[in-house]
Order: structure tokens, then C-alpha cells, then sequence
């Protein structure tokens, strides 16, 4: 590890200059390029080997003092909170009111809580057969031991799909909470040319959002991408933040520009 690495990120293996499969994996390395004081001393490590709450991503966060002993960090939100607290980050909601807070977590759970298992519903469960074809092909573990382990890890998938209650939705209604997600975001983020909270920066709510279209229009079933590329702002704001914050991801960035002009001229 280079002593300039401060924090390491585990998160899934996955190819360079891609998002990552995992939104919250997405969301994590995001927030670190957003972070001016750790953008160039993290580095990510791609694992299977999850974090002591059984979830990926983690982080582990250099101590100078004991370097055999990282503090470990799991959960993109209490990572993020930690990050802060430690004042290893700068706070990137720090100029917000109250209000704007609430206003940001209520966004942030929308997409977390509701809008991301909705659409790990349509990545894994069988009501999507053609998704689930595409998305068994990309899984990138070697063929003589792939089926059983994908059996065991999707079947573990579809049982939280069920406890979480998503799983026992119907297939429209599952679309519909992906609809609504667009829709409501859309509506939000007026022409897409600013922020959410309107400021100069964006805040950690835009890292949350930018994170997850980012992964969205990269990766997911052709109805939801086009779902979204029905609204030109959204293309643009995730444009925005993937020039900023991910600038080397060149098929991201012409898959966003075909998007946007199919969009405008619909
Ligand atoms: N609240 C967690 C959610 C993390 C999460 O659900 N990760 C999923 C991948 S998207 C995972 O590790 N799933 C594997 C499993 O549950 O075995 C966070 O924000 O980090």
C-alpha cells in the first residue's frame, strides 16, 4: 500500500473505467472523488470477502500510529458519517439548513430504500427473465463453478427480496416505484444544469443521485434506461456528474451522449 493511501474501499470486483455493479459501491467511490482531501489517497480493492455486517462496500482507514490494525467502517452511510466526524472529509452538507437536510435524506432514502431494491427486483428476481439472462452472463466468476454458486448467491437474493417485501410485488407494481422514482427526480431537478440544493457545489444528496444514474445508464435493462432517457435533464445532470467526478469513463460518456440526443429529438 503507498503511504500516501489514507483509505482502501472494498467493494465487488469490476472492470476499470466502469461503474460499479453495486449502486452503493458506486455511491461510496463517489463521494471520495467528491472529497477534496481523499480523491488521491484512496485506492479500491475488488473482493467477494464482505465487510463484518455481511455487505459490501467497506472501508478500511489507514492508522499511522498501528498500520496493522485499519479501522474498519462498513455501510456507505455510516461511512460517510464517519468520514465526516473523523474530519478525515470535509462535510459536503455543511452550508445546508436544517430543512435542506431533511429534504436531502428524504431523497437519499427514496433512492436506497425504495428505488434500488425495485430495481435489483428487475436485475434478479424471475419475473425478468431476459435481465436475468443478461445480467448471469456478466457475472465474472469461472464457468466450472458459476452455477452453483450463482444459485446459492441469487436464491439468497430472492429471500431478501421477500423480507424486504419487494419481492412480493407484483411486476407492475415493481415498475411503478421505478416510474415514480423518475419521474419524482426528474421533476426535482428542474433543467438538470444545477444542483440539487441550487448552490455552486453539489452536495452529498447529488453524490447519492449523480452515483446511482451513473450506475443505472451504464448497466440496467434496456425499459429502465430508456425510462430515463426520456427525460433529457436527468441525462444531463448525470452527464454532469460523471465528468466531474468519473471522467475516464469514455463508454459512459458516449452511451449519455447518444441518450441525450435520442431524447432531445423525441
Ligand atoms: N446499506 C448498505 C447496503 C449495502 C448492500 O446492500 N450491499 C449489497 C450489494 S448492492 C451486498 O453486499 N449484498 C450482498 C449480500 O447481502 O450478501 C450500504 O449503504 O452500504
Amino acid at each position: 500500500m503507498s503511504s500516501q493511501t489514507k483509505l482502501t474501499l472494498h467493494a465487488f470486483p469490476n472492470p476499470k473505467a466502469t461503474p460499479h455493479s453495486s449502486g452503493y459501491c458506486q455511491k461510496m467511490e463517489t463521494y471520495l472523488r467528491a472529497s477534496a482531501s481523499l480523491r488521491n489517497s484512496y485506492r479500491v480493492v475488488g473482493s467477494m470477502n464482505k465487510s463484518p455486517k455481511g455487505k459490501l462496500p467497506y472501508v478500511t482507514i489507514n492508522n499511522e500510529s498501528d498500520p496493522q490494525h485499519p479501522t474498519v467502517v462498513s455501510d456507505s452511510h455510516f461511512t460517510i458519517k464517519h468520514l465526516v466526524a473523523t474530519k478525515l472529509t470535509e462535510d459536503l452538507d455543511a452550508g445546508l439548513t436544517p430543512v435542506q437536510r431533511a429534504d436531502s435524506r428524504a431523497y437519499i432514502g427514496w433512492t436506497e430504500g425504495v428505488m434500488y431494491p425495485a430495481l435489483t427486483a428487475t436485475r434478479w428476481l424471475p419475473s425478468w427473465p431476459n435481465n436475468w439472462a443478461e445480467r448471469y452472463k456478466m457475472i465474472p466468476i469461472p464457468w466450472f463453478i458459476k452455477p452453483v454458486l450463482v444459485f446459492f448467491f441469487r436464491r439468497r437474493v430472492i429471500q431478501q427480496h421477500n423480507a424486504i417485501g419487494i419481492g412480493r410485488h407484483s411486476k407492475e407494481e415493481v415498475e411503478t416505484l421505478l416510474e415514480e422514482w423518475v419521474e419524482g427526480v426528474s421533476a426535482r431537478l428542474g433543467d438538470g444544469e444545477g444542483w440539487f440544493h441550487g448552490g455552486a457545489e453539489p452536495t452529498n444528496v447529488d453524490v447519492v443521485l449523480g452515483a446511482f444514474l451513473m450506475q443505472v445508464a451504464h448497466k440496467d435493462h434496456a425499459e429502465y434506461v430508456e425510462m430515463v432517457g426520456q427525460h433529457v435533464n436527468l441525462i444531463r445532470y448525470t452527464e454532469r456528474c460523471v465528468n466531474l467526478w468519473f471522467p475516464e469513463y469514455e463508454n459512459l460518456k458516449q452511451k449519455l451522449g447518444r441518450m441525450k440526443t435520442s431524447a432531445q429529438l423525441a
